[in-house]
């Protein structure tokens, strides 16, 4: 195994939370990744390069030593589901919340309902434990749009400022549970390149906690 670390995030809010941290510990790309259509970027360190991929192909990618550590929600993460991922540390950033939200009105009675969800797996874990029976439909984006067009009777997403579900009319009615973006660790590379691993851990954990 060669000297190389290469590190995974997604383009956007991760990306952009994420640089800072990476530059506290001393990894600045050599061109920004915001702005380049490149997928894969040198940086400050020799042989530490960041890729820039879709969000829910971080997990992918690490688990399957492609990258040996990546950056991803904890949305994402259990989606992905598996135990091939080292977590070791929670970066505190693209913070929000997973909740159940429906048209303004709507009461959980107890009767079956349809809901619409990019996170089939968290969603069926909270029904099952509150004993409402649910049917899912999965979407991949625009959620909020399933309870207006009569497709789900609510919805459970991603809520920050919830701007997109008042502007939907639709109203929160329960978080789910709180979420943050995690650094995850490919297995072999936590063995393989331990110094070079801990080091970044480390340096990342310092930034964080300053904060
Ligand atoms: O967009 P793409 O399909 O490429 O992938 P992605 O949606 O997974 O990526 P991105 O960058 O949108 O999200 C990456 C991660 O950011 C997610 O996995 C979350 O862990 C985290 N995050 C933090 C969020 C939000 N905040 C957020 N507000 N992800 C999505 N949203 C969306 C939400 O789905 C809803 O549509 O923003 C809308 C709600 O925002 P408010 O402020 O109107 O409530
Ligand atoms: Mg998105």
């Amino acid at each position: 195994m060669t000297n190389r670390l290469i590190i995974a995030v997604s383009k956007g809010r991760i990306l952009t939370e994420t640089l800072p941290l990476l530059a506290q510990a001393g990894v600045v790309p050599t061109e920004s990744p915001e702005t380049s259509r490149k997928l894969i970027f040198d940086t400050s360190v020799p042989g530490v390069q960041l890729l820039v991929i879709r969000a829910t192909d971080v997990p992918t990618f690490v688990d399957n030593g492609a990258a040996d550590l990546g950056v991803a929600g904890k949305d994402v993460l259990i989606e992905y589901g598996g135990d091939g991922l080292y977590e070791p540390l929670d970066l505190r950033i693209a913070c929000c919340r997973m909740a159940l939200a429906a048209p303004e009105g709507f009461v959980l009675d107890g009767s079956r309902i349809r809901v619409a969800t990019k996170y089939v797996r968290i969603a069926a874990a909270y029904f099952a434990a509150r004993g409402i029976q649910a049917d899912f439909v999965k979407l991949y984006g625009s959620m909020e749009l399933a309870p207006l067009v009569g497709l789900a009777d609510c919805i459970v997403d991603l809520v920050d400022t919830g701007n997109t579900l008042r502007a939907n009319g639709l109203a929160e009615l329960e978080e789910i549970m709180p979420i943050s973006s995690r650094l995850i660790v490919n297995k072999a590379s936590m063995k393989m390149k331990h110094e070079q691993v801990r080091g970044l851990i480390d340096r990342l954990s310092a930034g964080v906690f300053a904060e």
